[in-house]
């Protein structure tokens, strides 16, 4: 098997004492498809996925396991504060999210910034999302108020889409950035456990069920991350070619 290393993360790796495993010839620290794992300090290995929501991360963690890479979560930056967030669009805040954590990190960092768009609330949530109805609201609230204010909006009225822009960055400079895009419509009422945030309500017309009705694989099969996702991998496949 054809070992690869994105070359994104080779660069910070490209003076010694670096060593490389003598089968794979992957860094020592990285998960190795030749089975070896070496236990060198993995830090400037191992991409940070920066985000703070467990939803996002069970996702993007789902997807990063088919990647020979180590995978931190933000709990690995201890006394650093959240990053600002106040871009006027998705692109925006994905890449001041990363450029932020990327500069308190060593390996590469990844940021995800993502929302809900409704054609009938011109375009609200959008990229405030996260902080629709109150800062402190439950996922459930957002959603009943997304639908208590489509309240009177007929079907060919109640069409949405969820954007993502994922950001990968590293010492405080993005690298490349990647985005996905689902449509879909507003449901008449919450379906589906499935999920995070407003997937209970995001309907998929052609498969007739929400984003909440789908497992895990099924919606990142289709979603507008794991859309970015994917181009992100193909990126660093490409990228150690
Ligand atoms: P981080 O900034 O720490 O990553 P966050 O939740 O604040 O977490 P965003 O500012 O990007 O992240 O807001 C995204 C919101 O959009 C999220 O809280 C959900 O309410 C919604 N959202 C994004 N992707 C979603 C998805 O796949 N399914 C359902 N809701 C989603």
């Amino acid at each position: 098997m054809r070992c690869w290393v994105p070359s994104t993360l080779r660069r910070a790796r490209d003076s010694p004492p670096y060593l490389f495993c003598p089968s794979c010839r992957l860094p020592l620290g990285m998960r190795a498809p030749c089975g070896l794992k070496t236990s060198m300090n993995p830090d400037s290995e191992t991409l940070l996925v920066a985000t703070f929501n467990p939803g996002k991360l069970r996702e993007i963690q789902a997807y990063l396991a088919s990647l020979p890479l180590q995978v931190a979560g933000l709990q690995s930056l201890s006394d650093v504060r959240p990053s600002p967030e106040d871009g006027d669009t998705f692109e925006q805040n994905a890449r001041q999210k990363a450029t932020y954590y990327s500069r308190f990190f060593p390996g590469s960092t990844l940021a995800d910034d993502s929302g809900l768009a409704v054609d009938a609330l011109d375009g609200e949530p959008g990229t405030y999302s996260a902080r629709y109805v109150s800062p402190s609201a439950s996922d459930e609230q957002r959603c009943r108020q997304i639908l208590k204010r489509l309240e009177n909006v007929a079907t060919p009225g109640r069409t949405a889409r969820f954007f993502c822009c994922l950001a990968l960055a590293r010492q405080g400079y993005v690298i490349q950035v990647f985005t996905g895009a689902i449509e879909g419509e507003i449901t008449y009422e919450l379906r589906g456990a499935n999920g995070f945030g407003y997937d209970p309500i995001f309907l998929v017309p052609r498969l007739n069920r929400t984003l909440g009705e789908l497992s895990a694989a099924e919606k990142l099969d289709i979603s507008h991350r794991g859309q970015a996702l994917r181009k992100m991998g193909e990126y660093l496949r490409q990228e150690s070619g």
